[in-house]
């Protein structure tokens, strides 16, 4: 059987899914896609010489009478809302991070779904998808390094838009950081702080960057992430976690070590599309598949909850510079 995909968004990473999941993945096919930029959205399909329907709006594209299943990746402001459309529709939907802009956003969606009464979304958190990611995983779990005690842990990316602000080095960046981190240590946030340190001359008015993030988690774990979108030199995401035993670190992506001119090199990657391709091939396939079965396995929409829960205290922690809590409310027996 193959499943019929709408896509909602043919952006950067919406032609990226449209890509994947047209030339690269088993079990799919776009069938229908919408973006606000309507000519952007044909000439998407058009590029990839697909036979897909393209859509003004992105209700039309849940509701299609020919589509399975939906991909949401449009603006962050706009997954909450056409997820709920897709649950509505009782139709299986892949939401990009995060999973709508606030924690009350997100727990419409969980208690959507939980009404709905099956799993129907999962949220595109492909970190722990990710190759190293596992690898990093497995150390800890097998006890190898013993307790995690501290992560250090960094989120660079060269540059960013004039219209990413302060604030979305939480919700659009860091989210990433607030997902993994929980399922990579099987931990939950209880307190978090963010201090601001001096100020790159790269950065504009409306962003404070870099900035650096302090976690207590309940485990009594500390992590300190640094998020600094504008840092130059390429996309670099680093995580270190020291145990009792010794220290583990996530591996780099694998580049050809050089010696040349009288220098030992090895390339540092420059796109978030390079860095995660495999994973992002991954999580989709998964999707694919589990929509197929009909039973979802992914990150799911509590994951998405838990992370905006956090990412909520990061905010309101950007404003205060206190401490600020994290109060994650147990989660529902559906997810378990
Ligand atoms: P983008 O700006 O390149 O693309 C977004 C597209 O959505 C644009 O083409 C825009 O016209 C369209 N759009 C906006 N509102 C819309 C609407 N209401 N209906 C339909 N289309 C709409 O952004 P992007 O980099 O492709 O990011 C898209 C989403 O993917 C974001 O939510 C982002 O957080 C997420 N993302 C995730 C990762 C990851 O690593 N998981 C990487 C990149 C982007
Ligand atoms: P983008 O700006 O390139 O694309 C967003 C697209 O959404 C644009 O084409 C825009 O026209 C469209 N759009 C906005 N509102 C829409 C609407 N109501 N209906 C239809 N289309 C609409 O952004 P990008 O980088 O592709 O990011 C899109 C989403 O993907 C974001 O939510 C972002 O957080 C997420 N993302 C995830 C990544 C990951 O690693 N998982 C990486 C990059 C982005
Ligand atoms: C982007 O939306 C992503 O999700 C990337 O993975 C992240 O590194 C970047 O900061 C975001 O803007």
């Amino acid at each position: 059987m193959t499943l019929k995909l709408g896509v909602i968004g043919a952006g950067a990473i919406g032609q990226e899914h449209i890509r994947r999941c047209s030339k690269v993945l088993q079990g799919a096919e776009v069938v229908a896609v919408s973006d606000i930029n309507v000519e952007g959205a044909k000439a998407a399909v058009a590029r990839l010489g697909l036979n897909a329907e393209v859509y003004a709006d992105g209700h039309d594209v849940v509701n299609s009478s020919n589509v399975d299943a939906v991909l949401v990746t449009s603006w962050d402001p706009t997954h909450e809302e056409y997820t709920l459309a897709a649950i509505a529709a009782g139709k299986p939907v892949f939401c990009e991070k995060p999973l709508a802009m606030t924690a009350e956003g997100c727990r419409r969606v969980v208690d959507a779904e939980i009404k709905f009464g099956k799993r129907l979304v999962q949220v595109g958190f492909m970190r722990p998808y990710d190759a190293g990611y596992r690898a990093l995983k497995k150390v800890i779990t097998d006890g190898e390094i013993g307790e995690p005690l501290m992560l250090h842990c960094a989120h660079r990316n060269p540059t960013v838009p004039e219209n990413y602000t302060t604030d979305m080095a939480i919700t659009n960046t860091l989210i990433h950081e607030l997902d993994v981190l929980r399922w990579l240590t099987e931990d939950d946030y209880k307190s978090v702080q963010v201090v601001f340190p001096r100020v790159t001359s790269k950065t504009h008015a409306k962003l404070k960057d870099p900035q650096i993030v302090l976690f207590e988690t309940r485990k009594g774990i500390r992590i300190d992430v640094e998020i600094f979108v504008n840092c130059a030199y390429g996309y670099d995401i680093q995580c270190e976690v020291v145990g009792e035993e010794g220290i583990a670190k996530l591996p780099e992506p694998s580049a050809v070590q050089m010696r040349k001119n009288a220098q030992l090199s090895t390339a540092i990657l420059t796109d978030w599309k390079d860095r995660f391709i495999d994973a992002y091939d991954v999580e989709l396939q998964a999707f694919i598949n589990d929509a197929t079965a009909g039973k979802l396995t992914g990150p799911s929409a509590w994951d998405g909850y838990a992370a905006s829960v956090a990412a909520d205290a990061c905010h309101k922690a950007q404003n205060s510079g206190a401490i600020e809590p994290v109060e994650l409310p147990e989660r529902p027996a559906f997810y378990n």
